[in-house]
Order: structure tokens, then C-alpha cells, then sequence
């Protein structure tokens, strides 16, 4: 399929290389490979793009990137770095690429301004957030949004019309130390990036931020981070059980009406027929964004398996780049009508 658009791509800034063999060491089997194709913003992945049917790559800052900074004000910093960086990538290639905003995560307001900057100056299509922002003296606390606090962040994204991508990244500190360390295999696509999201996202669901906030798009990557799986069970213990001990109080609608009015998943890093098939079963076609996380899975094992899954054309249109049309409100690109 020609003009599909993907949106969990990450870039590295040049000047990190050592941070970003470190960060790769950790995932890649190719460790040169990898840092090329994360620091180019140029033809490596244009080059991809053109060969896989990929039109628009939504890019984004790669993780851990500023939610692993703990200083609120070195975090502000290298956030706008990135962006402006980022920008000027994009207008060099504008119907190739797009961005959305990296953001410090430390305080609502800081987060929501630099926000719009992004949004009304370089027309970035909304943010991604590496989950919980790295705090405190030591970097061992953890900010979740999932607050009060944050409602003044998540009103100037509905406000300014965007999503935001909660996106994960790897356990630090304490939670590390008690949880992963033992079992350090199981960080990242394994268990532990599912569980920080689903853990953050579920969190938004039960603490009312939706129901404050109904026109609030989250998007979440891999196909839903676990959540899709336990659909069922989830929605059993919320309107059975827990809605009956006081949930209701904060949590107004199903788990299900949250996946159909706020929350979308996309193909990030998962690439299996069968479990698309459920998904879109359990969320609907409507919400499936295809996506190909790269440079961490590659544009073949992606576009080759999405353009030939078992798919009605029309199914393939909405998830390959119709409802991310949608979305993003996007005008042409290349080959968006192909
Ligand atoms: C990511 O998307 O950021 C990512 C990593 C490491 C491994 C896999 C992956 O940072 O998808």
C-alpha cells in the first residue's frame, strides 16, 4: 500500500552519540547500524520510506530522551533544543515528514506553553511523552500525569486539537532496583514498557482525566501496550466490582467508550496478524493506526506484513492512513491519495 503513514519513529540528536550507543547496546544487534539510522533525518529513512509505501513519517524524540531528566530545568532546555532542531528536519522534506513536540514532564504549565509553541509555530501534529517524567533529587521519583494537576497540560492539548503518543520507556532508580534488576531481560518490549504505559494509561482511565477532559486523543503504541487483551477482565472488575467500592465517583464511562472516544492504538513494534485481528475485534478498525517503530523493527518487517495481512482494502486504507488523516487533520502528502 502506497502512503501509509507511521508514528512511533524516533531520532536521535547528533550530538548524544555516546548516550545513543549506550541506549542501543541495550536493544540492538547492530550497534553502527543503529545510531545511523536514528541520527539521520534524511535519506536513510526517506530511502526506507520510499521502498516500503511509507508517505509521512510522524517523527519523535527517541526514548528515554528528556522524561530521563531529572533536572526540571535541563530538561526545558534540551526539550526546545529538540524541537527546533526537529522542525527544521521537517521543513526540509514537509511532505515526507512531520513531528510531534518532546516535552519536560516536570511541570504542567512549562509542559502545556512549550506545547503550543510547537503547535502554532512549526505545526507539529501533537506531543509524545516517554510515560512518567524522572524527578527529584535523584532521579528516583516518577511524575505521572494521570493528576488534577495536569488537567491545565491536557486541556491546551484538546484546546490546541492534538494527541498526545504516551509512549514507554525503561524502569530507573528504586523500581528497577526491586522489579527488574533480577530479571533485566525482561525490560522493553518484553514486559516492562507494556506494563509502564498500561500502568499509566489505566491510571488516566480510573483518575477521571478523560471523563475532565472528553476530547482528549491519547495514543497508545504496540497495539495497545496489553490493554486490548484484558479488555474483558478489565471491564468486569471496573463495572462489577470496583465501580460498586467508590470507582464510579471518577470513572463515568466504560473502559470500552474510553478506547472508542479517547484512547488509539497502533501497530508500533507488533507485527502479527492474528493479534491485529483481535484488536481490531476488541477496539475497532476505527482506532488502529499502523506504525512502524523504527529504527528499533525495521520498514520491511512492518510494511511487508502489513501490505499483504489479511485485510478488506478498506480496513487496510483506515489503518494504513485514513484514520490518521483523521487524526492529524494532515492535507496532501506524498502519494496520500495514491
Ligand atoms: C522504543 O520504541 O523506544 C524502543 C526502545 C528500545 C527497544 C524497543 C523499542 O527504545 O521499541
Amino acid at each position: 500500500m502506497l502512503g501509509k503513514i507511521a508514528l512511533e519513529e524516533a531520532f536521535a540528536l547528533p550530538r548524544f552519540q555516546e548516550k545513543t550507543r549506550w541506549w542501543a547496546g541495550l536493544f540492538a544487534t547492530d550497534v553502527d547500524k543503529h545510531v545511523a539510522e536514528i541520527t539521520d533525518v534524511d535519506s536513510i529513512r526517506l530511502n526506507y520510506a520510499e521502498k516500503h509505501g511509507v508517505g509521512l513519517q510522524i517523527l519523535s524524540y527517541t526514548a528515554p530522551g528528556v522524561q530521563d531528566i531529572w533536572d526540571p530545568k535541563d530538561a526545558q532546555a534540551l526539550a526546545v533544543e529538540i524541537n527546533d532542531y526537529i522542525a527544521e528536519r521537517v521543513q526540509a522534506h514537509p511532505d515526507r515528514f512531520a513531528a510531534f513536540a518532546t516535552l519536560s514532564m516536570h511541570d504542567p504549565n512549562e509542559a502545556a506553553q512549550e506545547l503550543r509553541r510547537c503547535v502554532t509555530k512549526y505545526g507539529f501534529l501533537g506531543a509524545l511523552v516517554n510515560d512518567t517524567q524522572r524527578a527529584g533529587v535523584d532521579g528516583d521519583d516518577m511524575i505521572f500525569y494521570d493528576n488534577e494537576k495536569w488537567d491545565v497540560f491536557w486541556q491546551t492539548c484538546t484546546e490546541l486539537d492534538v494527541p498526545l503518543y504516551l509512549h514507554p520507556r525503561n524502569p530507573t532508580g528504586t523500581i528497577y532496583e526491586k522489579l527488574w534488576a533480577d530479571r533485566k531481560w525482561l525490560v522493553g518490549p518484553p514486559l516492562s514498557f507494556a506494563q509502564g504505559v498500561s500502568l499509566h494509561a489505566l491510571g488516566m482511565v480510573t483518575n477521571g482525566v478523560f471523563d475532565r477532559n472528553p476530547k482528549l486523543q491519547i495514543i497508545l503504541g504496540h497495539l495497545g501496550e496489553h490493554i486490548p487483551f484484558d479488555m474483558w477482565r478489565i471491564n468486569h472488575w471496573f463495572e462489577d466490582r470496583k465501580k460498586l467500592l467508590g470507582l464510579q465517583e471518577t470513572c463515568k464511562k466504560t473502559i470500552r467508550e474510553y478506547f472508542a472516544q479517547n484512547l488509539w492504538i497502533t501497530t508500533s513494534g507488533h507485527f502479527s496478524t492474528p493479534t491485529l485481528h483481535f484488536c481490531m475485534t476488541e477496539v475497532g478498525a476505527d482506532r488502529i493506526l499502523f506504525s512502524i517503530d523504527y529504527p528499533f523493527e525495521n520498514f520491511s518487517d512492518a510494511c511487508d506484513w502489513f501490505d499483504s495481512a489479511e485485510l478488506s482494502d478498506i480496513d487496510r486504507l483506515k489503518i494504513g492512513r485514513e484514520n490518521a488523516k483523521k487524526l492529524f487533520k494532515l492535507g496532501a502528502y506524498k502519494d496520500s491519495n495514491a
